[in-house]
Protein backbone atom coordinates (compact mmCIF):
# COMPACT_ATOMS: atom_id res chain seq x y z
CA UNK A 1 0.00 0.00 0.00
CA UNK A 2 1.54 3.44 -1.22
CA UNK A 3 -0.42 5.63 1.71
CA UNK A 4 1.24 3.30 4.45
CA UNK A 5 4.88 4.56 3.19
CA UNK A 6 3.46 8.23 3.62
CA UNK A 7 2.58 7.65 7.08
CA UNK A 8 4.88 9.54 8.72
CA UNK A 9 4.33 12.35 6.80
CA UNK A 10 1.92 14.57 8.50
CA UNK A 11 3.63 16.92 10.51
CA UNK A 12 1.80 19.69 12.61
CA UNK A 13 5.20 21.90 13.04
CA UNK A 14 5.17 22.12 8.98
CA UNK A 15 1.12 22.47 8.86
CA UNK A 16 0.08 24.78 5.90
CA UNK A 17 -0.29 28.13 7.81
CA UNK A 18 -1.52 30.59 5.52
CA UNK A 19 -4.06 30.01 2.39
CA UNK A 20 -2.36 31.97 0.29
CA UNK A 21 -1.51 30.28 -3.31
CA UNK A 22 1.99 30.29 -4.32
CA UNK A 23 3.63 28.98 -7.39
CA UNK A 24 7.23 26.81 -8.44
CA UNK A 25 8.14 29.89 -11.01
CA UNK A 26 11.24 30.94 -13.11
CA UNK A 27 13.83 30.12 -10.20
CA UNK A 28 11.40 28.15 -7.82
CA UNK A 29 9.46 29.41 -4.60
CA UNK A 30 10.35 32.78 -3.85
CA UNK A 31 8.48 34.73 -1.07
CA UNK A 32 8.65 36.26 1.98
CA UNK A 33 10.66 33.70 4.33
CA UNK A 34 8.16 33.62 7.10
CA UNK A 35 5.59 31.87 4.80
CA UNK A 36 8.06 29.16 3.43
CA UNK A 37 8.20 26.19 6.32
CA UNK A 38 5.49 24.32 5.04
CA UNK A 39 6.83 24.54 1.66
CA UNK A 40 10.43 23.62 2.56
CA UNK A 41 9.03 20.75 4.21
CA UNK A 42 6.84 19.63 1.13
CA UNK A 43 9.76 20.37 -0.80
CA UNK A 44 11.92 18.10 1.26
CA UNK A 45 9.32 15.23 0.83
CA UNK A 46 9.01 16.23 -3.49
CA UNK A 47 13.13 15.70 -3.59
CA UNK A 48 12.82 12.80 -2.27
CA UNK A 49 10.25 11.55 -4.72
CA UNK A 50 12.31 13.13 -7.79
CA UNK A 51 15.60 10.97 -6.46
CA UNK A 52 13.53 8.17 -6.61
CA UNK A 53 12.13 8.49 -9.99
CA UNK A 54 15.16 9.85 -11.39
CA UNK A 55 17.16 6.99 -9.49
CA UNK A 56 20.19 9.96 -8.45
CA UNK A 57 20.85 12.46 -6.48
CA UNK A 58 18.64 15.90 -6.22
CA UNK A 59 19.91 19.05 -5.02
CA UNK A 60 17.55 21.71 -3.30
CA UNK A 61 19.13 25.15 -2.76
CA UNK A 62 17.32 26.96 -0.13
CA UNK A 63 17.97 30.79 -1.70
CA UNK A 64 16.32 34.09 -3.11
CA UNK A 65 18.94 34.83 -5.22
CA UNK A 66 19.20 39.18 -5.56
CA UNK A 67 16.30 39.68 -3.53
CA UNK A 68 16.55 41.59 -0.36
CA UNK A 69 17.23 39.90 3.14
CA UNK A 70 13.02 38.97 4.20
CA UNK A 71 12.47 36.86 1.30
CA UNK A 72 14.10 33.54 0.84
CA UNK A 73 12.99 30.89 -1.69
CA UNK A 74 13.93 26.70 -2.51
CA UNK A 75 14.66 25.48 -5.74
CA UNK A 76 15.50 21.49 -6.70
CA UNK A 77 17.80 20.89 -8.94
CA UNK A 78 18.08 17.92 -11.25
CA UNK A 79 19.73 14.75 -11.63
CA UNK A 80 22.10 16.05 -14.41
CA UNK A 81 22.67 19.39 -12.67
CA UNK A 82 20.03 20.97 -14.66
CA UNK A 83 17.21 23.23 -13.19
CA UNK A 84 13.94 21.43 -12.34
CA UNK A 85 12.23 19.37 -15.76
CA UNK A 86 9.10 21.73 -16.32
CA UNK A 87 6.15 19.44 -15.74
CA UNK A 88 7.63 18.90 -12.09
CA UNK A 89 7.04 22.13 -11.38
CA UNK A 90 3.46 22.12 -11.76
CA UNK A 91 3.85 18.93 -9.18
CA UNK A 92 5.66 20.95 -7.09
CA UNK A 93 3.18 23.81 -7.25
CA UNK A 94 0.29 21.49 -6.51
CA UNK A 95 2.13 19.97 -3.50
CA UNK A 96 3.05 23.54 -2.38
CA UNK A 97 -0.64 24.52 -2.44
CA UNK A 98 -2.45 21.54 -0.71
CA UNK A 99 -4.30 21.16 1.59
CA UNK A 100 -2.67 19.42 5.08
CA UNK A 101 -5.68 16.65 5.09
CA UNK A 102 -4.99 15.94 1.47
CA UNK A 103 -1.39 15.95 2.08
CA UNK A 104 -0.90 11.82 1.84
CA UNK A 105 -3.43 11.49 -0.70
CA UNK A 106 -1.47 14.02 -3.41
CA UNK A 107 2.11 12.56 -2.32
CA UNK A 108 0.52 8.69 -3.72
CA UNK A 109 -1.17 10.68 -6.77
CA UNK A 110 1.94 12.11 -8.05
CA UNK A 111 3.95 8.58 -7.31
CA UNK A 112 1.20 6.15 -8.57
CA UNK A 113 1.02 8.77 -11.91
CA UNK A 114 4.75 9.42 -11.97
CA UNK A 115 5.43 5.51 -11.76
CA UNK A 116 7.70 5.96 -8.39
CA UNK A 117 9.37 3.09 -7.55
CA UNK A 118 8.98 3.69 -3.61
CA UNK A 119 11.69 1.06 -3.07
CA UNK A 120 14.79 2.70 -4.55
CA UNK A 121 16.67 5.17 -2.24
CA UNK A 122 16.96 8.61 -2.31
CA UNK A 123 19.62 10.93 -1.83
CA UNK A 124 19.02 14.89 -1.65
CA UNK A 125 21.77 17.70 -1.56
CA UNK A 126 21.48 20.56 0.19
CA UNK A 127 22.99 24.14 -0.18
CA UNK A 128 21.67 27.25 1.31
CA UNK A 129 22.86 31.01 1.03
CA UNK A 130 23.65 33.35 3.96
CA UNK A 131 20.28 34.72 4.76
CA UNK A 132 19.29 34.66 8.49
CA UNK A 133 16.13 32.40 7.41
CA UNK A 134 17.96 30.04 6.05
CA UNK A 135 18.89 27.44 9.07
CA UNK A 136 15.10 27.72 9.86
CA UNK A 137 13.66 26.74 6.28
CA UNK A 138 16.84 24.29 6.39
CA UNK A 139 15.68 22.32 9.29
CA UNK A 140 12.32 22.21 7.80
CA UNK A 141 13.19 20.60 4.37
CA UNK A 142 15.65 18.21 6.41
CA UNK A 143 12.46 17.21 8.38
CA UNK A 144 10.84 16.32 4.95
CA UNK A 145 13.15 14.57 3.72
CA UNK A 146 13.78 12.75 6.73
CA UNK A 147 10.20 11.77 6.75
CA UNK A 148 10.35 9.63 3.81
CA UNK A 149 13.48 8.39 4.57
CA UNK A 150 15.98 10.08 2.31
CA UNK A 151 19.34 10.34 2.55
CA UNK A 152 20.79 13.58 3.01
CA UNK A 153 24.28 15.53 2.00
CA UNK A 154 24.31 18.79 3.61
CA UNK A 155 26.41 20.99 1.72
CA UNK A 156 25.89 24.41 4.59
CA UNK A 157 26.77 27.59 3.02
CA UNK A 158 26.96 27.09 -1.12
CA UNK A 159 26.57 29.44 -3.89
CA UNK A 160 23.76 27.99 -6.50
CA UNK A 161 26.34 26.92 -8.90
CA UNK A 162 28.49 25.00 -6.73
CA UNK A 163 25.42 23.19 -5.78
CA UNK A 164 24.52 22.42 -9.07
CA UNK A 165 28.63 21.29 -9.54
CA UNK A 166 28.36 18.97 -7.34
CA UNK A 167 24.73 16.80 -7.87
CA UNK A 168 26.60 16.40 -11.48
CA UNK A 169 29.65 15.70 -10.06
CA UNK A 170 27.38 13.41 -7.46
CA UNK A 171 25.44 11.01 -10.59
CA UNK A 172 28.27 10.78 -12.77
CA UNK A 173 30.34 9.11 -10.23
CA UNK A 174 33.42 12.33 -10.62
CA UNK A 175 33.84 12.06 -14.09
CA UNK A 176 32.78 15.63 -14.21
CA UNK A 177 35.12 16.57 -10.94
CA UNK A 178 35.99 15.76 -7.58
CA UNK A 179 32.25 16.12 -5.57
CA UNK A 180 33.08 18.56 -3.00
CA UNK A 181 33.76 21.95 -2.97
CA UNK A 182 37.43 21.60 -2.75
CA UNK A 183 37.14 19.75 -5.81
CA UNK A 184 35.11 22.66 -7.49
CA UNK A 185 38.11 24.84 -6.60
CA UNK A 186 41.01 22.99 -7.43
CA UNK A 187 39.78 22.08 -10.67
CA UNK A 188 38.48 26.14 -11.71
CA UNK A 189 41.79 27.26 -9.90
CA UNK A 190 44.37 24.62 -11.36
CA UNK A 191 42.77 25.01 -15.35
CA UNK A 192 42.95 29.08 -14.77
CA UNK A 193 46.22 28.89 -13.34
CA UNK A 194 47.91 26.98 -16.09
CA UNK A 195 46.08 28.42 -19.20
CA UNK A 196 47.78 31.67 -17.69
CA UNK A 197 51.13 30.26 -17.58
CA UNK A 198 54.14 32.48 -16.10
CA UNK A 199 52.70 36.07 -17.97
CA UNK A 200 50.54 37.58 -15.23
CA UNK A 201 50.07 40.20 -16.94
CA UNK A 202 49.61 40.75 -20.61
CA UNK A 203 49.45 44.05 -22.98
CA UNK A 204 46.81 45.87 -20.99
CA UNK A 205 45.53 43.31 -18.63
CA UNK A 206 46.53 44.05 -15.45
CA UNK A 207 45.85 40.76 -12.87
CA UNK A 208 43.81 42.77 -10.40
CA UNK A 209 40.57 43.21 -9.87
CA UNK A 210 37.90 44.65 -7.36
CA UNK A 211 34.84 42.21 -6.70
CA UNK A 212 31.84 43.28 -5.32
CA UNK A 213 30.26 39.51 -3.70
CA UNK A 214 26.63 41.17 -2.81
CA UNK A 215 27.34 40.35 1.09
CA UNK A 216 26.25 37.20 0.38
CA UNK A 217 27.21 33.59 -0.16
CA UNK A 218 29.48 34.11 -3.11
CA UNK A 219 32.11 36.37 -0.55
CA UNK A 220 32.53 32.64 0.85
CA UNK A 221 33.45 30.92 -2.36
CA UNK A 222 35.41 34.48 -3.44
CA UNK A 223 37.98 34.23 -0.29
CA UNK A 224 38.36 30.46 -1.54
CA UNK A 225 39.70 31.33 -4.53
CA UNK A 226 41.66 34.46 -3.15
CA UNK A 227 43.70 31.80 -1.86
CA UNK A 228 43.90 29.89 -4.74
CA UNK A 229 44.83 32.30 -7.02
CA UNK A 230 47.06 34.67 -4.85
CA UNK A 231 49.97 34.60 -7.20
CA UNK A 232 47.88 34.94 -10.28
CA UNK A 233 45.24 36.83 -9.99
CA UNK A 234 44.88 39.92 -7.27
CA UNK A 235 40.99 39.94 -6.22
CA UNK A 236 40.09 42.77 -3.77
CA UNK A 237 37.05 42.01 -1.64
CA UNK A 238 33.86 44.25 -1.02
CA UNK A 239 30.77 43.60 0.25
CA UNK A 240 32.14 40.61 1.63
CA UNK A 241 29.25 39.52 4.46
CA UNK A 242 29.81 42.15 6.73
CA UNK A 243 26.91 44.52 5.63
CA UNK A 244 23.42 43.71 4.53
CA UNK A 245 22.45 41.10 1.56
CA UNK A 246 22.00 43.17 -1.63
CA UNK A 247 21.39 46.20 -0.41
CA UNK A 248 22.44 48.63 -2.91
CA UNK A 249 24.89 46.20 -4.16
CA UNK A 250 25.80 42.99 -6.37
CA UNK A 251 25.26 42.24 -9.55
CA UNK A 252 21.39 43.11 -9.52
CA UNK A 253 21.50 46.33 -8.29
CA UNK A 254 24.58 47.49 -10.17
CA UNK A 255 22.58 46.43 -13.32
CA UNK A 256 19.64 47.92 -12.84
CA UNK A 257 20.63 50.95 -11.44
CA UNK A 258 23.70 51.50 -13.46
CA UNK A 259 25.89 53.16 -10.56
CA UNK A 260 28.36 51.67 -8.46
CA UNK A 261 27.54 49.49 -5.43
CA UNK A 262 27.65 50.84 -1.97
CA UNK A 263 31.50 50.66 -0.10
CA UNK A 264 33.21 50.24 -3.51
CA UNK A 265 35.99 52.93 -3.70
CA UNK A 266 35.50 54.95 -6.97
CA UNK A 267 38.67 54.31 -8.95
CA UNK A 268 39.46 55.28 -12.70
CA UNK A 269 39.52 52.86 -15.07
CA UNK A 270 39.78 49.71 -12.58
CA UNK A 271 38.36 46.35 -13.49
CA UNK A 272 35.14 46.24 -11.04
CA UNK A 273 32.85 42.77 -10.89
CA UNK A 274 29.69 42.47 -9.19
CA UNK A 275 28.15 39.17 -8.41
CA UNK A 276 24.53 38.67 -7.12
CA UNK A 277 23.38 36.92 -3.54
CA UNK A 278 23.68 33.57 -4.50
CA UNK A 279 26.47 34.23 -7.03
CA UNK A 280 24.91 32.50 -10.33
CA UNK A 281 25.25 36.42 -12.01
CA UNK A 282 27.96 38.38 -13.02
CA UNK A 283 28.50 41.52 -14.77
CA UNK A 284 31.63 43.53 -15.24
CA UNK A 285 31.97 47.36 -14.56
CA UNK A 286 34.49 50.49 -14.58
CA UNK A 287 34.35 54.53 -13.94
CA UNK A 288 36.18 56.39 -16.97
CA UNK A 289 38.54 59.89 -16.21
CA UNK A 290 35.16 61.79 -16.16
CA UNK A 291 33.52 60.09 -13.85
CA UNK A 292 31.06 58.42 -15.91
CA UNK A 293 29.68 54.51 -14.91
CA UNK A 294 30.03 52.14 -17.84
CA UNK A 295 28.41 48.58 -17.02
CA UNK A 296 29.92 45.37 -19.05
CA UNK A 297 26.85 43.14 -18.48
CA UNK A 298 26.50 39.45 -19.62
CA UNK A 299 25.58 40.75 -23.25
CA UNK A 300 29.11 42.09 -23.42
CA UNK A 301 30.63 39.16 -21.78
CA UNK A 302 28.35 36.89 -24.20
CA UNK A 303 30.16 38.49 -27.14
CA UNK A 304 33.79 38.43 -25.48
CA UNK A 305 32.96 34.86 -25.00
CA UNK A 306 31.52 33.76 -28.59
CA UNK A 307 34.41 36.15 -29.89
CA UNK A 308 36.99 34.11 -28.36
CA UNK A 309 35.60 30.40 -29.35
CA UNK A 310 34.61 31.58 -32.78
CA UNK A 311 38.73 32.60 -32.79
CA UNK A 312 39.66 29.31 -31.40
CA UNK A 313 37.69 27.13 -33.99
CA UNK A 314 38.79 28.83 -36.58
CA UNK A 315 42.47 28.69 -35.52
CA UNK A 316 42.06 24.79 -34.50
CA UNK A 317 40.80 23.95 -38.13
CA UNK A 318 38.21 22.27 -35.86
CA UNK A 319 34.36 22.50 -37.89
CA UNK A 320 31.91 22.55 -35.14
CA UNK A 321 28.87 24.93 -35.01
CA UNK A 322 28.90 27.78 -31.74
CA UNK A 323 25.50 29.50 -31.29
CA UNK A 324 24.72 32.36 -29.06
CA UNK A 325 21.44 32.52 -26.92
CA UNK A 326 19.62 35.86 -25.61
CA UNK A 327 16.66 37.10 -24.15
CA UNK A 328 14.59 40.11 -25.49
CA UNK A 329 16.39 42.09 -22.53
CA UNK A 330 19.97 41.77 -24.82
CA UNK A 331 20.58 45.13 -25.73
CA UNK A 332 20.27 45.69 -29.58
CA UNK A 333 23.77 46.87 -30.02
CA UNK A 334 24.97 43.18 -28.95
CA UNK A 335 22.62 41.90 -31.31
CA UNK A 336 23.55 43.53 -34.36
CA UNK A 337 27.40 42.95 -33.34
CA UNK A 338 27.03 38.84 -32.93
CA UNK A 339 24.77 38.65 -36.31
CA UNK A 340 26.57 41.55 -38.21
CA UNK A 341 29.98 41.49 -37.49
CA UNK A 342 31.11 38.06 -35.48
CA UNK A 343 28.49 36.22 -37.86
CA UNK A 344 27.70 33.97 -34.86
CA UNK A 345 23.85 32.50 -35.21
CA UNK A 346 21.70 34.27 -32.39
CA UNK A 347 18.47 32.69 -31.07
CA UNK A 348 16.37 34.35 -28.67
CA UNK A 349 13.94 32.68 -26.51
CA UNK A 350 12.02 33.61 -22.97
CA UNK A 351 13.78 35.01 -19.79
CA UNK A 352 14.79 32.20 -17.24
CA UNK A 353 17.75 30.06 -17.68
CA UNK A 354 16.01 26.69 -18.35
CA UNK A 355 14.70 28.48 -21.70
CA UNK A 356 18.67 29.33 -22.93
CA UNK A 357 20.54 26.32 -21.22
CA UNK A 358 17.42 24.28 -23.39
CA UNK A 359 18.16 26.12 -26.89
CA UNK A 360 21.62 26.32 -26.05
CA UNK A 361 22.08 22.52 -26.06
CA UNK A 362 21.39 22.70 -29.91
CA UNK A 363 24.36 24.52 -31.23
CA UNK A 364 27.61 22.03 -30.87
CA UNK A 365 28.93 24.66 -28.17
CA UNK A 366 26.19 26.61 -27.17
CA UNK A 367 26.92 30.02 -24.94
CA UNK A 368 23.76 31.57 -23.17
CA UNK A 369 23.84 34.95 -21.63
CA UNK A 370 21.23 37.07 -19.81
CA UNK A 371 21.83 40.61 -20.08
CA UNK A 372 21.77 40.49 -16.32
CA UNK A 373 24.64 38.76 -16.34
CA UNK A 374 23.06 34.77 -15.76
CA UNK A 375 24.46 32.54 -18.38
CA UNK A 376 27.65 30.07 -19.10
CA UNK A 377 28.62 27.96 -22.27
CA UNK A 378 27.73 24.45 -23.23
CA UNK A 379 29.26 21.57 -25.11
CA UNK A 380 27.98 18.82 -26.41
CA UNK A 381 29.87 15.38 -25.80
CA UNK A 382 31.04 15.03 -29.57
CA UNK A 383 32.39 18.77 -29.33
CA UNK A 384 34.53 17.77 -26.55
CA UNK A 385 35.62 14.44 -28.41
CA UNK A 386 35.85 16.10 -31.71
CA UNK A 387 38.76 18.50 -29.67
CA UNK A 388 40.30 15.56 -28.08
CA UNK A 389 40.74 13.63 -31.56
CA UNK A 390 41.58 17.03 -33.30
CA UNK A 391 44.38 17.52 -30.45
CA UNK A 392 45.66 13.36 -31.54
CA UNK A 393 45.89 14.46 -35.26
CA UNK A 394 49.36 14.33 -36.15
CA UNK A 395 48.75 16.45 -39.32
CA UNK A 396 48.11 19.24 -37.11
CA UNK A 397 50.12 22.66 -37.43
CA UNK A 398 51.44 24.09 -34.26
CA UNK A 399 49.10 27.31 -34.39
CA UNK A 400 46.18 24.75 -34.94
CA UNK A 401 47.21 22.16 -31.92
CA UNK A 402 48.15 24.95 -29.72
CA UNK A 403 44.37 26.31 -29.72
CA UNK A 404 42.87 22.84 -29.92
CA UNK A 405 44.60 22.54 -26.31
CA UNK A 406 43.17 25.81 -25.59
CA UNK A 407 39.93 24.61 -26.37
CA UNK A 408 40.31 21.75 -24.43
CA UNK A 409 41.37 23.51 -21.15
CA UNK A 410 39.03 26.35 -21.08
CA UNK A 411 36.16 23.84 -21.16
CA UNK A 412 37.48 22.92 -17.71
CA UNK A 413 37.43 26.64 -16.27
CA UNK A 414 33.15 26.51 -17.27
CA UNK A 415 30.53 25.49 -15.08
CA UNK A 416 28.78 23.69 -17.91
CA UNK A 417 25.69 23.29 -15.62
CA UNK A 418 24.49 26.45 -14.78
CA UNK A 419 25.77 30.11 -14.90
CA UNK A 420 28.25 29.99 -12.12
CA UNK A 421 29.48 34.07 -11.69
CA UNK A 422 32.74 32.93 -10.70
CA UNK A 423 33.70 30.61 -13.30
CA UNK A 424 32.55 33.05 -15.73
CA UNK A 425 34.47 35.49 -14.08
CA UNK A 426 37.78 33.63 -14.18
CA UNK A 427 36.74 32.92 -17.77
CA UNK A 428 35.87 36.53 -18.75
CA UNK A 429 39.95 37.33 -16.83
CA UNK A 430 41.24 34.38 -19.22
CA UNK A 431 39.69 35.94 -22.39
CA UNK A 432 40.94 39.51 -21.88
CA UNK A 433 44.27 37.54 -20.42
CA UNK A 434 44.45 36.10 -23.91
CA UNK A 435 43.84 39.18 -25.57
CA UNK A 436 45.78 41.68 -23.85
CA UNK A 437 43.04 43.93 -22.79
CA UNK A 438 41.77 46.38 -20.22
CA UNK A 439 37.97 47.16 -19.66
CA UNK A 440 37.72 49.61 -22.20
CA UNK A 441 39.56 47.84 -25.25
CA UNK A 442 36.83 44.75 -24.02
CA UNK A 443 33.64 47.52 -24.18
CA UNK A 444 35.47 49.02 -28.25
CA UNK A 445 33.81 46.04 -29.79
CA UNK A 446 30.00 47.28 -30.45
CA UNK A 447 28.15 50.38 -28.74
CA UNK A 448 25.30 49.36 -26.57
CA UNK A 449 21.94 51.37 -27.03
CA UNK A 450 20.61 53.57 -24.54
CA UNK A 451 18.24 51.51 -22.26
CA UNK A 452 15.87 51.89 -19.32
CA UNK A 453 14.01 49.50 -17.48
CA UNK A 454 10.60 50.09 -15.26
CA UNK A 455 8.72 48.44 -13.09
CA UNK A 456 5.27 48.97 -13.42
CA UNK A 457 2.35 47.99 -10.46
CA UNK A 458 -0.85 46.47 -12.04
CA UNK A 459 -4.28 44.84 -10.45
CA UNK A 460 -3.17 41.49 -12.16
CA UNK A 461 0.08 41.37 -13.93
CA UNK A 462 -1.02 37.84 -15.53
CA UNK A 463 -3.25 40.14 -18.04
CA UNK A 464 -0.20 40.66 -20.25
CA UNK A 465 0.47 37.01 -22.38
CA UNK A 466 3.74 37.72 -24.60
CA UNK A 467 4.48 35.66 -27.61
CA UNK A 468 7.70 35.49 -29.75
CA UNK A 469 10.12 34.91 -26.95
CA UNK A 470 8.14 37.79 -25.12
CA UNK A 471 8.99 40.31 -27.71
CA UNK A 472 5.00 40.57 -28.65
CA UNK A 473 2.05 40.99 -26.26
CA UNK A 474 -1.15 38.80 -27.45
CA UNK A 475 -3.15 40.75 -24.47
CA UNK A 476 -4.54 42.82 -23.75
CA UNK A 477 -5.72 43.31 -27.48
CA UNK A 478 -4.48 46.64 -28.79
CA UNK A 479 -1.82 46.68 -26.40
CA UNK A 480 0.93 45.89 -28.75
CA UNK A 481 -0.17 48.05 -31.51
CA UNK A 482 -0.69 51.05 -29.14
CA UNK A 483 3.48 49.67 -28.15
CA UNK A 484 4.46 49.75 -32.03
CA UNK A 485 2.53 53.07 -32.38
CA UNK A 486 5.39 54.67 -29.58
CA UNK A 487 8.53 52.55 -30.58
CA UNK A 488 7.58 54.26 -34.44
CA UNK A 489 8.59 57.06 -32.94
CA UNK A 490 12.19 56.41 -32.01
CA UNK A 491 15.25 55.62 -34.03
CA UNK A 492 16.46 52.39 -33.04
CA UNK A 493 13.53 52.04 -30.89
CA UNK A 494 12.50 49.14 -29.36
CA UNK A 495 10.57 48.15 -26.42
CA UNK A 496 8.30 45.58 -24.61
CA UNK A 497 6.17 44.86 -21.13
CA UNK A 498 5.91 41.42 -19.85
CA UNK A 499 4.85 40.38 -16.64
CA UNK A 500 7.55 39.40 -13.86
CA UNK A 501 8.05 35.82 -12.94
CA UNK A 502 9.24 36.82 -9.68
CA UNK A 503 7.45 39.66 -8.07
CA UNK A 504 4.09 40.67 -8.55
CA UNK A 505 4.87 43.46 -11.29
CA UNK A 506 5.09 44.28 -14.79
CA UNK A 507 8.58 44.90 -16.49
CA UNK A 508 8.99 47.56 -19.07
CA UNK A 509 11.77 47.38 -21.55
CA UNK A 510 12.58 49.86 -23.76
CA UNK A 511 16.03 51.32 -25.67
CA UNK A 512 16.78 53.90 -28.40
CA UNK A 513 19.19 55.54 -30.15
CA UNK A 514 18.94 58.67 -27.93
CA UNK A 515 20.11 58.94 -24.20
CA UNK A 516 17.95 61.84 -24.06
CA UNK A 517 14.96 59.81 -25.69
CA UNK A 518 15.16 56.54 -24.00
CA UNK A 519 13.41 57.75 -20.39
CA UNK A 520 10.37 59.12 -22.47
CA UNK A 521 10.70 56.01 -24.48
CA UNK A 522 10.05 53.81 -21.37
CA UNK A 523 7.68 56.20 -19.65
CA UNK A 524 5.37 56.34 -22.55
CA UNK A 525 4.99 52.48 -22.95
CA UNK A 526 4.41 52.20 -19.47
CA UNK A 527 1.57 54.66 -19.13
CA UNK A 528 -0.14 51.87 -21.71
CA UNK A 529 0.21 49.24 -18.68
CA UNK A 530 -1.09 51.42 -15.81
C1 LIG B 1 15.04 34.40 -12.26
C2 LIG B 1 15.75 33.63 -13.32
C3 LIG B 1 16.53 34.56 -14.21
C4 LIG B 1 15.59 35.58 -14.82
C5 LIG B 1 14.81 36.26 -13.74
C6 LIG B 1 13.72 37.07 -14.39
C7 LIG B 1 16.75 31.45 -13.12
C8 LIG B 1 17.71 30.61 -12.36
N1 LIG B 1 16.67 32.70 -12.71
O1 LIG B 1 15.92 35.06 -11.42
O2 LIG B 1 17.11 33.80 -15.22
O3 LIG B 1 16.30 36.54 -15.54
O4 LIG B 1 14.20 35.30 -12.91
O5 LIG B 1 12.94 37.62 -13.41
O6 LIG B 1 16.08 31.00 -14.04
P1 LIG B 1 11.59 38.35 -13.77
O7 LIG B 1 10.68 37.33 -14.42
O8 LIG B 1 11.12 38.88 -12.48
O9 LIG B 1 11.96 39.42 -14.75
ZN1 LIG C 1 21.12 34.51 -8.40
Amino acid sequence: MKSNYFNNVVNSEYSRKNDGHIEYGTAGFRTKSDILEHVLYRMGLLAVLRSKAKKAAIGLMITASHNLEPDNGIKLIDSAGEMLEVSWEMIATNLANTLDSDLISMLVHISTKENIDLSVPATVIIGRDTRKSSPILLKAALAGIKALNGHVIDLGLVTTPQLHYIVVCTNTDGAYGDPTLQGYYSKLAAVFKSIRGTEINNGKYISELQLDAANGVGAIAAREFQRYLKDVLDIKLFNDGSGDLNHMCGADYVKVQQTLPLNIPSEKSVRYVSIDGDADRVVYFYIDGNNKFHLLDGDRIATLVAAYFKELLETSGLSLQLGLVQTAYANGGSTDYISNILKVPVACVPTGVKHLHKKALEFDIGVYFEANGHGTVIFKNTTKEAIKNQIKNEMLSTTQRVASSKLRDVIDLINETVGDALSDMLLVETILHAKGWNVIEWEKSYNDLPNKQLKVRVKDRNIITTTNAERHCLTPVCLQEEIDKIVLKYSRGRAFVRPSGTEDIVRVYAECESSSDVNKLAMEVASLVY
